[in-house]
């Protein structure tokens, strides 16, 4: 991609042509690191104006399901909507998304609504970059509600903490292990428990199961202590509980929008997103001195050969970059020293 042809895209995102938030989206899936940056840089200060919604739990509890459902909802208040759908197992884009498709199609000529979904074409933390700044992009876009479906199960779905204002968990009867991991603490934020599937056995059992989860660890699993979590029993075939959960993200959204715990939570996903950035190039910076500027192969055979411990010969490596990473950086202010003094 050239530079010109991303200035073109921005410039078109600007107008608020959803056409070049489409092709933006697929830039960040590539994860180019300076195209990433570049669209960031861009939309940043334009973005906070969404609604962002979580929609998370395990694979086929029905997230999709209710996605649709509170698309509708939001739809009939005239509010415009982005759905990003991420689907980390499949690389293209597997089945499961191809029904979401074919199911949220209903909206496919509404312009207010914004469908995507994203697979991850390389690691995890990429698909994670990138889900945030799709999220940006149609933030910028000013959509009143961005909905976040993540598979996950605790460990393994991308932080969806980090990105949403109010995090969903999606459980189905039978949901045992989840609740296991509810228990274990593992799961730290969710504003809104949805029991789906409740024309199952077993739905009442489950409710029964967080509530004592809610009750045993004595405050509620919300980053605001004050909000008391609900649990939301739902049959998103039929559309059934739809209301309920819309009220309740709506009741979290005004109660949150403005307050203390918000902005503290703010201000710690900034750092927290900062510091990930920082170490990400630091990673990047000492990977490219260790493979091409310096000659370790050395150090790495001592390491095999049981002569130096891997922690010993890592801080030897380390104090060799430092002392050439403090070269450089002698060298660029010396150099711009003396271009100040040239001007003068
Ligand atoms: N019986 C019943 N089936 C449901 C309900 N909600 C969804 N389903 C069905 O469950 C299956 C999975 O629903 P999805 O909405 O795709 O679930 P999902 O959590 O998005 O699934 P993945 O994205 O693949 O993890 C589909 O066949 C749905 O039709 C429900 O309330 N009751
Ligand atoms: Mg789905």
């Amino acid at each position: 991609m050239k530079t010109a042809d991303l200035e073109l895209l921005l410039s078109e995102l600007e107008k608020g042509k959803i056409g070049a938030a489409s092709r933006l989206i697929s830039i960040l899936e590539q994860g180019n690191d300076y195209a990433v940056d570049r669209i960031i840089e861009a939309v940043y200060s334009q973005t906070g104006y969404s609604w962002v919604v979580g929609v998370t739990g395990p694979p086929g509890a029905g997230k999709s399901s209710l996605v649709n459902n509170l698309i509708d909802y939001a739809r009939r208040e005239n509010k415009s909507v982005g759905a990003i759908l991420v689907d980390p197992t499949s690389p293209v884009s597997g089945g499961a998304v191809l029904g979401d498709r074919i199911r949220m199609s209903s909206f496919s000529r509404d312009d207010e609504v914004f469908i995507r979904s994203m697979g991850s074409r390389g690691s995890m933390g990429g698909l994670a970059i990138a889900t945030l700044g799709a999220v940006r992009i149609l933030d910028y876009l000013r959509k009143d509600y961005i909905f976040v479906e993540t598979v996950g199960t605790g460990q393994i779905d991308i932080n969806i903490c980090d990105i949403a204002d109010t995090v969903c968990l999606v459980l189905m009867p039978g949901a045992g292990d989840v609740i296991q991991s509810l228990k274990a603490g593992i799961r730290e934020v969710n504003d809104i428990f949805i029991v789906n599937k409740c024309d199952r056995p077993g739905a009442e059992e489950t409710t029964v199961n967080i509530q004592a989860v809610l009750d045993i660890t004595g405050r509620n699993l919300s980053r605001d202590f004050s909000w008391q979590v609900p649990i939301c029993p739902t049959n998103s075939l039929a559309g059934d509980g739809t209301p309920l959960v819309w009220e309740k993200i709506k009741d979290h959204q005004t109660r949150s929008k403005d307050s203390e715990f918000r902005r503290t939570a703010k201000i710690a996903q900034a750092k927290k997103e900062t510091i990930e950035i920082i170490l990400r190039k630091l990673e990047k910076f000492f990977r490219r001195q260790i493979d091409e500027k310096m000659s370790v192969g050395d150090i790495i055979t001592e390491i095999a050969l049981k002569k130096k411990s891997p922690q010993r010969a890592s801080e030897e490596i380390f104090t060799r970059i430092a002392d050439s990473a403090w070269t450089l950086t002698q060298l660029s202010e010396g150099r711009m020293r003396s271009n100040l003094k040239n001007q003068r």
